[in-house]
């Protein structure tokens, strides 16, 4: 089970790059996801992934996340922008910064978009079909 985590953790371990903000976030979330290695991420499964993912963005370990947590990043301000946008929409008191009971409570959009057939799991091809439609997306920015 630990081979499992290698990855996962080296991932995070690599600098934010301007290129890989939105969709690299969006990958992670899904890609350790599917904890009961079913080939599909229920919603419960997505909520305990961005649960998880919260201590890894929060580098700084104040509690929050906010762009004080990603200073290289921040310099960038392409980087800076996409930031700024993923702290805002989990951001629900507008403080600049995400407590963990803002991102656990928070509407999983990202859930709901790529559950295209709202039967509440995203299996491999709507999983697949959200990537493609990620890349695209970042693609026109
Ligand atoms: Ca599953
Ligand atoms: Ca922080
Ligand atoms: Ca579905």
């Amino acid at each position: 089970m630990k081979t499992y985590m290698i990855p996962v953790a080296a991932a995070l371990l690599v600098p934010v790059a301007a290129h890989a903000q939105t969709g690299g976030r969006m990958a992670d979330l899904f890609a350790g996801a599917d904890t009961d290695h079913d080939g599909r991420i229920s919603r419960t499964e997505f909520v305990a992934a961005r649960n998880a993912h919260f201590a890894q963005l929060d580098r700084n370990g104040d509690g929050v996340v906010s762009a004080a947590d990603f200073p290289r990043a921040a310099r960038f301000p392409a980087a800076k922008a996409k930031i700024d946008a993923m702290v805002a929409s989990d951001d629900v008191n507008h403080d600049g910064a995400v407590t963990r009971a803002e991102m656990v409570n928070a509407p999983t959009t990202m859930f709901d978009k790529a559950d295209t057939n709202h039967d509440g799991y995203v299996d491999q091809a709507e999983l697949a079909a959200f990537r493609a439609k990620a890349r695209t997306m970042q693609g026109s920015l």
